[in-house]
């Protein structure tokens, strides 16, 4: 009787279905805890495993240290930069001294499409004891080429414009693209080197580098090297995978059969995104000079997508690197703090906060984030 009361009082009503709707958000803020503590787990254990089984540590080579050899290899720090980016350099430049290239003392290019100002050079020259290069980049190299329809390219500009697509409607950031992705690695002023480390202005060191990295990559037969690696944004690259698949059809011989594709792609079909923030670049020249990489700049340059879309060299060298070599020759370089801004890579491991070494928040570090490919890595 007293049930059948209860049961059928209004407020009593409420209060049920109250208490039903705050015990379903109570399961599902449970149920995505447990989640995201399954999903912690797996990251960490399949981090762990990369570090163990894969991973060559430059730190555990004492003949890297500086203390034990500061003599150079063949290696150059090349610099994309506009004269009026001039104070954000010198910023960048300072850290990446004090952080690393006091020690060495590796030469600087500086590569522009206009010509440096005198001040540019004076300014820049003082920040550093290293020899500084200014070089133009010409015109091939900065520049439509004839087969490039500029109505249709002008056409493509305002319409990424008008979706709001980042940099869309930029001409000269195409431009930069497709210099970084076919041509930086043969200026003139790069023809000599052999290893690079691509530097832009506005970025930060957030640790101390006591080794080479050129020597380190010599030593170890690896081609490229990076910290951050993230999704590219699909407007920008809508028929960059076919035209990828096309080449790869025709020219089946450049394809090595151990490579790391699967990061980019898991069934082949499509491509995830995932690239290299390229940003920063630590790398053998000769990769990019060799003839399966020219080919492959080639097929895509003629294909027109560094115009008519907006290629950016990031997904440009990854889909390379990621069809012509193996994992091994790829490496994350962990160790190097790093940021462009908005985001940054800041080791996690104590060791290297409690040494003084970095002065990251190793909690605002991008590997573990939404939009990472660095997760992806470790797994593969
Ligand atoms: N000389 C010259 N350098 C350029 C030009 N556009 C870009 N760069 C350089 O090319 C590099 C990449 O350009 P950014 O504008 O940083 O492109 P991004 O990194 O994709 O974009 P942000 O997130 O804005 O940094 C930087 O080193 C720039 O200084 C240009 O028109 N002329
Ligand atoms: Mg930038």
């Amino acid at each position: 009787m007293m049930g059948k009361l209860i049961r059928k009082h209004p407020m009593t009503r409420i209060h049920y279905s109250r208490y039903l709707f705050f015990s379903f958000i109570i399961i599902i803020i449970m149920f995505s805890y447990f989640i995201s503590l399954i999903d912690i787990s797996i990251f960490q254990s399949e981090r762990q495993l990369f570090f163990e089984t894969q991973y060559i540590d430059p730190l555990k080579d004492p003949s890297l240290n500086y203390r034990n050899n500061n003599t150079r290899v063949n290696g150059v720090i090349i610099v994309l930069v506009r004269n009026a980016e001039l104070h954000a350099l010198r910023e960048t430049m300072v850290h990446f001294e004090d952080r690393w290239n006091k020690k060495y003392h590796y030469p600087y290019v500086f590569l522009n499409d206009e010509d440096f100002t005198e001040e540019f050079k004076k300014l820049v020259s003082i920040i550093t004891d290293s020899e500084t290069f200014y070089g133009k980049i010409p015109k091939r190299m900065w520049g439509y080429p004839h087969w490039i329809n500029q109505t249709k390219a002008a056409e493509s500009r305002k319409d990424m414009e008008s979706k709001n697509v980042i940099y869309g409607g930029s001409e000269s950031y195409r431009h930069m693209c497709r210099f970084n992705s076919g041509f930086f690695f043969r200026h003139e002023l790069i023809e000599k080197y052999d290893f690079y480390w691509r530097l832009e202005p506005g970025v930060e060191f957030l640790c101390d580098i006591d080794y080479d990295p050129f020597r380190f990559i010599q030593n170890n037969n690896i081609t490229y090297g990076f910290t951050i690696s993230l999704l590219e944004l699909p407007e920008t690259i809508p028929t960059l995978w076919k035209t990828v698949t096309e080449f790869s059809k025709k020219y089946p011989q450049y394809i090595n059969k151990r490579s790391v594709s699967r990061f980019i792609s898991s069934s082949g079909a499509t491509y995830n995104g995932c690239h290299f923030w390229s940003n920063f670049e630590i790398g053998n020249l000769n990769f990019w000079r060799s003839e399966r990489y020219l080919k492959f700049f080639n097929y895509l340059d003629q294909a027109g997508g560094f115009f008519y879309e907006r290629w950016g060299d990031a997904p440009v060298h990854s889909i390379a690197l990621a069809l012509f070599l193996e994992k091994s020759q790829i490496h994350f370089f962990n160790d190097i703090g790093y940021k462009h801004s908005p985001f940054q890579h800041c080791p996690i491991e104590k060791k290297f906060h409690e040494s003084g070494k970095c002065y990251c928040d190793p909690t605002e570090n991008f590997d573990v984030t939404y939009g990472s490919c660095t997760k992806n890595w470790f797994a593969l």
